[in-house]
Protein backbone atom coordinates (compact mmCIF):
# COMPACT_ATOMS: atom_id res chain seq x y z
CA UNK A 1 0.00 0.00 0.00
CA UNK A 2 2.71 2.58 1.06
CA UNK A 3 4.43 2.41 -2.41
CA UNK A 4 0.98 2.97 -4.41
CA UNK A 5 0.74 6.12 -1.48
CA UNK A 6 4.25 7.18 -1.72
CA UNK A 7 3.92 7.26 -6.19
CA UNK A 8 0.69 9.12 -5.75
CA UNK A 9 2.58 12.15 -3.39
CA UNK A 10 5.50 12.06 -5.51
CA UNK A 11 3.71 13.00 -8.35
CA UNK A 12 1.12 15.28 -7.06
CA UNK A 13 4.46 17.11 -5.54
CA UNK A 14 6.08 16.94 -9.54
CA UNK A 15 3.15 17.99 -11.11
CA UNK A 16 2.60 21.23 -8.86
CA UNK A 17 5.67 23.01 -10.22
CA UNK A 18 3.88 23.09 -13.78
CA UNK A 19 0.57 24.19 -12.36
CA UNK A 20 2.03 26.77 -11.10
CA UNK A 21 3.91 27.88 -13.68
CA UNK A 22 0.96 26.89 -15.85
CA UNK A 23 -0.69 29.77 -13.78
CA UNK A 24 0.35 32.96 -15.91
CA UNK A 25 -2.16 32.98 -19.13
CA UNK A 26 -4.53 31.16 -17.41
CA UNK A 27 -6.63 33.69 -15.20
CA UNK A 28 -9.44 33.87 -17.99
CA UNK A 29 -12.60 32.46 -17.39
CA UNK A 30 -14.27 29.61 -19.59
CA UNK A 31 -17.78 29.14 -21.27
CA UNK A 32 -18.61 26.06 -19.22
CA UNK A 33 -19.35 25.89 -15.47
CA UNK A 34 -17.92 22.55 -13.36
CA UNK A 35 -20.16 20.27 -12.15
CA UNK A 36 -21.05 22.31 -8.62
CA UNK A 37 -21.96 24.90 -11.04
CA UNK A 38 -18.96 27.33 -10.21
CA UNK A 39 -17.46 29.32 -13.53
CA UNK A 40 -14.23 27.17 -14.64
CA UNK A 41 -11.02 28.90 -15.27
CA UNK A 42 -8.51 28.02 -17.88
CA UNK A 43 -5.87 27.31 -14.64
CA UNK A 44 -8.58 24.86 -13.67
CA UNK A 45 -8.95 22.83 -16.53
CA UNK A 46 -5.46 22.71 -17.22
CA UNK A 47 -4.43 21.61 -13.29
CA UNK A 48 -7.08 19.18 -13.73
CA UNK A 49 -5.61 16.91 -17.34
CA UNK A 50 -2.44 17.55 -15.92
CA UNK A 51 -3.05 15.70 -12.63
CA UNK A 52 -5.60 13.05 -14.11
CA UNK A 53 -3.16 12.09 -16.97
CA UNK A 54 -0.08 11.31 -14.31
CA UNK A 55 -2.22 9.93 -11.32
CA UNK A 56 -4.17 6.91 -13.40
CA UNK A 57 -0.48 6.06 -15.36
CA UNK A 58 0.75 4.77 -11.55
CA UNK A 59 0.29 1.17 -11.60
CA UNK A 60 -2.44 0.65 -8.39
CA UNK A 61 -4.74 4.06 -9.16
CA UNK A 62 -8.07 2.28 -10.61
CA UNK A 63 -10.07 5.35 -10.81
CA UNK A 64 -9.55 9.33 -10.44
CA UNK A 65 -12.13 12.19 -9.78
CA UNK A 66 -12.16 15.81 -9.43
CA UNK A 67 -14.32 18.64 -8.74
CA UNK A 68 -13.88 19.65 -12.18
CA UNK A 69 -15.19 16.86 -14.08
CA UNK A 70 -18.83 15.08 -13.89
CA UNK A 71 -17.87 11.36 -13.35
CA UNK A 72 -14.99 9.23 -12.11
CA UNK A 73 -12.16 8.01 -15.03
CA UNK A 74 -10.20 5.86 -14.88
CA UNK A 75 -11.68 2.54 -13.57
CA UNK A 76 -14.55 2.87 -11.05
CA UNK A 77 -14.92 -0.21 -9.45
CA UNK A 78 -11.75 -1.86 -10.27
CA UNK A 79 -8.50 -2.79 -7.88
CA UNK A 80 -6.51 -0.28 -6.47
CA UNK A 81 -6.87 3.22 -5.27
CA UNK A 82 -9.20 5.76 -6.03
CA UNK A 83 -8.02 9.61 -5.83
CA UNK A 84 -10.49 12.50 -5.48
CA UNK A 85 -8.54 15.72 -6.07
CA UNK A 86 -9.61 19.26 -6.59
CA UNK A 87 -6.96 20.32 -8.84
CA UNK A 88 -6.99 24.50 -7.86
CA UNK A 89 -8.68 25.05 -4.74
CA UNK A 90 -9.49 28.66 -3.90
CA UNK A 91 -8.99 29.61 -7.94
CA UNK A 92 -10.58 32.65 -7.99
CA UNK A 93 -8.33 34.14 -5.91
CA UNK A 94 -6.05 33.59 -9.04
CA UNK A 95 -7.79 37.26 -10.12
CA UNK A 96 -5.85 38.89 -7.26
CA UNK A 97 -2.77 36.95 -7.37
CA UNK A 98 -3.34 35.18 -3.32
CA UNK A 99 -2.50 31.46 -2.57
CA UNK A 100 -4.11 28.41 -3.90
CA UNK A 101 -4.12 25.16 -3.11
CA UNK A 102 -4.12 21.34 -4.32
CA UNK A 103 -6.14 19.07 -2.49
CA UNK A 104 -5.82 14.79 -2.95
CA UNK A 105 -7.68 12.25 -0.63
CA UNK A 106 -6.58 8.31 -1.36
CA UNK A 107 -9.56 5.94 -0.92
CA UNK A 108 -9.42 2.74 -0.81
CA UNK A 109 -12.75 2.36 -1.96
CA UNK A 110 -15.00 3.41 -4.88
CA UNK A 111 -16.34 6.69 -5.22
CA UNK A 112 -17.99 8.35 -3.57
CA UNK A 113 -16.53 6.87 -0.35
CA UNK A 114 -16.85 8.08 3.19
CA UNK A 115 -13.39 9.78 4.60
CA UNK A 116 -13.40 6.18 6.71
CA UNK A 117 -12.44 4.94 3.51
CA UNK A 118 -9.36 7.34 3.06
CA UNK A 119 -6.09 5.59 3.43
CA UNK A 120 -3.86 8.68 3.07
CA UNK A 121 -4.81 12.63 1.88
CA UNK A 122 -2.57 16.09 1.47
CA UNK A 123 -2.38 19.09 -0.22
CA UNK A 124 -0.11 21.35 -2.07
CA UNK A 125 -0.32 25.13 -1.08
CA UNK A 126 1.11 27.64 -4.18
CA UNK A 127 2.23 30.85 -1.45
CA UNK A 128 5.65 32.46 -1.35
CA UNK A 129 6.66 28.80 -1.60
CA UNK A 130 5.44 26.57 -3.09
CA UNK A 131 4.78 23.24 0.32
CA UNK A 132 2.97 20.40 0.65
CA UNK A 133 1.64 18.11 4.02
CA UNK A 134 0.59 14.52 3.83
CA UNK A 135 -1.40 12.57 6.00
CA UNK A 136 -0.40 9.04 6.55
CA UNK A 137 -1.50 6.49 9.00
CA UNK A 138 -1.96 8.93 11.58
CA UNK A 139 1.57 11.27 10.96
CA UNK A 140 1.88 14.36 9.51
CA UNK A 141 4.57 15.54 7.77
CA UNK A 142 5.16 18.68 6.32
CA UNK A 143 7.36 19.09 3.04
CA UNK A 144 9.18 22.12 0.96
CA UNK A 145 8.79 21.61 -2.63
CA UNK A 146 12.09 21.82 -4.41
CA UNK A 147 11.65 21.43 -8.23
CA UNK A 148 8.77 19.13 -8.02
CA UNK A 149 11.11 17.29 -4.72
CA UNK A 150 9.98 16.71 -1.11
CA UNK A 151 12.58 18.17 1.33
CA UNK A 152 10.74 17.37 5.17
CA UNK A 153 10.78 20.73 6.70
CA UNK A 154 8.47 18.98 10.07
CA UNK A 155 7.52 15.69 10.75
CA UNK A 156 4.82 14.57 13.19
CA UNK A 157 3.06 18.02 12.63
CA UNK A 158 0.58 18.64 15.31
CA UNK A 159 -2.62 21.78 15.93
CA UNK A 160 -0.62 23.70 18.65
CA UNK A 161 -2.56 23.51 21.84
CA UNK A 162 -3.31 27.10 21.98
CA UNK A 163 -5.71 27.87 19.60
CA UNK A 164 -4.56 31.52 17.84
CA UNK A 165 -6.70 32.11 14.45
CA UNK A 166 -9.92 31.70 12.84
CA UNK A 167 -11.74 32.00 9.11
CA UNK A 168 -15.40 31.54 8.23
CA UNK A 169 -16.40 31.74 4.74
CA UNK A 170 -19.73 32.55 3.78
CA UNK A 171 -21.78 35.92 3.93
CA UNK A 172 -22.64 36.61 7.72
CA UNK A 173 -25.99 37.68 7.32
CA UNK A 174 -26.43 34.38 5.35
CA UNK A 175 -24.93 32.43 8.54
CA UNK A 176 -27.35 30.20 10.54
CA UNK A 177 -28.33 32.01 13.87
CA UNK A 178 -26.63 29.29 16.38
CA UNK A 179 -23.34 29.87 14.35
CA UNK A 180 -23.31 33.24 14.47
CA UNK A 181 -23.88 33.32 18.19
CA UNK A 182 -20.88 31.14 17.96
CA UNK A 183 -18.94 33.36 15.91
CA UNK A 184 -19.32 35.95 18.07
CA UNK A 185 -17.99 34.11 21.28
CA UNK A 186 -14.96 33.60 19.01
CA UNK A 187 -14.18 36.71 17.76
CA UNK A 188 -13.77 38.06 20.95
CA UNK A 189 -10.62 35.44 21.52
CA UNK A 190 -9.07 34.66 18.48
CA UNK A 191 -7.75 37.03 15.43
CA UNK A 192 -9.48 36.74 11.82
CA UNK A 193 -7.47 35.11 9.28
CA UNK A 194 -9.83 34.59 6.47
CA UNK A 195 -8.07 34.45 2.42
CA UNK A 196 -10.39 32.81 0.73
CA UNK A 197 -8.58 29.35 0.10
CA UNK A 198 -9.22 26.87 2.07
CA UNK A 199 -6.12 25.17 2.13
CA UNK A 200 -4.10 28.72 2.56
CA UNK A 201 -6.80 29.36 5.57
CA UNK A 202 -6.52 25.78 6.76
CA UNK A 203 -2.66 25.74 7.01
CA UNK A 204 -2.67 28.85 8.92
CA UNK A 205 -5.03 26.67 11.41
CA UNK A 206 -2.15 23.76 11.08
CA UNK A 207 0.70 26.26 11.72
CA UNK A 208 -1.03 28.62 14.70
CA UNK A 209 -3.77 26.86 16.03
CA UNK A 210 -7.03 27.63 15.43
CA UNK A 211 -10.65 27.07 13.67
CA UNK A 212 -11.50 27.57 9.88
CA UNK A 213 -15.23 26.91 8.61
CA UNK A 214 -17.53 27.05 5.80
CA UNK A 215 -20.40 26.53 7.71
CA UNK A 216 -24.12 25.70 6.44
CA UNK A 217 -25.28 28.73 5.40
CA UNK A 218 -29.84 29.60 4.80
CA UNK A 219 -29.17 29.97 1.29
CA UNK A 220 -27.32 26.59 1.47
CA UNK A 221 -27.97 24.21 4.55
CA UNK A 222 -25.05 21.78 2.94
CA UNK A 223 -22.92 25.08 2.61
CA UNK A 224 -20.31 24.91 -0.17
CA UNK A 225 -17.29 22.62 0.00
CA UNK A 226 -17.30 18.70 -1.61
CA UNK A 227 -17.19 16.52 0.92
CA UNK A 228 -15.06 14.15 -1.54
CA UNK A 229 -12.51 16.58 -2.91
CA UNK A 230 -12.63 18.85 0.17
CA UNK A 231 -14.21 17.74 3.25
CA UNK A 232 -12.69 14.53 3.92
CA UNK A 233 -8.98 14.95 2.97
CA UNK A 234 -9.01 17.90 4.74
CA UNK A 235 -10.75 16.38 7.85
CA UNK A 236 -8.03 13.67 7.59
CA UNK A 237 -4.86 16.05 7.55
CA UNK A 238 -6.64 17.97 10.84
CA UNK A 239 -7.49 14.88 12.88
CA UNK A 240 -4.39 13.32 12.14
CA UNK A 241 -2.72 16.53 13.31
CA UNK A 242 -4.45 15.62 16.62
CA UNK A 243 -6.95 18.06 15.85
CA UNK A 244 -10.92 17.69 14.99
CA UNK A 245 -13.57 18.20 12.18
CA UNK A 246 -17.34 18.16 12.09
CA UNK A 247 -20.43 18.66 10.05
CA UNK A 248 -21.81 20.33 12.51
CA UNK A 249 -22.80 17.12 14.43
CA UNK A 250 -20.48 14.18 13.55
CA UNK A 251 -16.86 14.17 12.01
CA UNK A 252 -16.51 14.75 8.54
CA UNK A 253 -14.79 11.70 8.24
CA UNK A 254 -18.48 9.69 9.66
CA UNK A 255 -19.98 11.63 6.85
CA UNK A 256 -22.38 9.07 4.81
CA UNK A 257 -20.98 9.69 0.98
CA UNK A 258 -23.92 9.80 -1.43
CA UNK A 259 -23.08 11.90 -4.68
CA UNK A 260 -19.69 12.32 -6.09
CA UNK A 261 -20.22 16.38 -5.72
CA UNK A 262 -22.39 16.47 -2.28
CA UNK A 263 -21.44 19.63 -0.19
CA UNK A 264 -21.01 19.45 3.53
CA UNK A 265 -20.69 22.28 6.04
CA UNK A 266 -16.86 22.10 6.98
CA UNK A 267 -15.48 23.21 10.69
CA UNK A 268 -12.23 21.87 11.15
CA UNK A 269 -9.44 22.85 14.27
CA UNK A 270 -8.39 22.63 17.65
CA UNK A 271 -10.63 19.73 19.22
CA UNK A 272 -11.93 21.97 22.07
CA UNK A 273 -13.07 24.53 19.73
CA UNK A 274 -14.63 21.87 17.35
CA UNK A 275 -16.57 20.52 20.65
CA UNK A 276 -17.34 23.90 21.21
CA UNK A 277 -18.65 24.43 17.80
CA UNK A 278 -20.83 21.06 17.92
CA UNK A 279 -22.37 22.34 21.34
CA UNK A 280 -23.40 25.35 20.19
CA UNK A 281 -25.16 24.11 16.71
CA UNK A 282 -26.70 21.08 18.91
P1 LIG B 1 -12.96 26.15 -5.37
O1 LIG B 1 -12.37 24.82 -5.02
O2 LIG B 1 -13.92 26.06 -6.51
O3 LIG B 1 -11.93 27.19 -5.57
O4 LIG B 1 -13.91 26.62 -4.15
C1 LIG B 1 -13.50 26.45 -2.82
C2 LIG B 1 -13.12 27.74 -2.16
C3 LIG B 1 -12.40 27.49 -0.86
O5 LIG B 1 -11.04 27.39 -1.07
C4 LIG B 1 -12.75 28.69 -0.05
O6 LIG B 1 -12.72 28.44 1.32
C5 LIG B 1 -14.12 29.02 -0.53
O7 LIG B 1 -14.27 28.45 -1.82
C6 LIG B 1 -14.32 30.48 -0.64
O8 LIG B 1 -15.57 30.74 -1.13
P2 LIG B 1 -16.10 32.22 -1.28
O9 LIG B 1 -15.33 32.79 -2.44
O10 LIG B 1 -17.55 32.00 -1.56
O11 LIG B 1 -15.81 32.93 0.02
MG1 LIG C 1 -11.86 23.76 -3.57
Amino acid sequence: MTEVVEAIFETVAATAPEVRAGLVGRREYQEKENPSGERKLAADIHADQLFEERLLAIEGVASYASEERETVTGDAYGDGYHVAVDPLDGSSNLKSNNAMGTIVGIYEEPLPAAGEHLVASGFVLYGPITNMVTAVEGTVTEYALDDGKRIAVAEDVALPDEPTVYGFGGRVPDWPEDFERFVRGIEQELKLRYGGAMIADVNQVLTYGGIFAYPALESNPDGKLRLQFEGNPIAYVVESAGGGSSDGNQSLLSVEATELHQRVPLHVGNTVLIDRLERALG
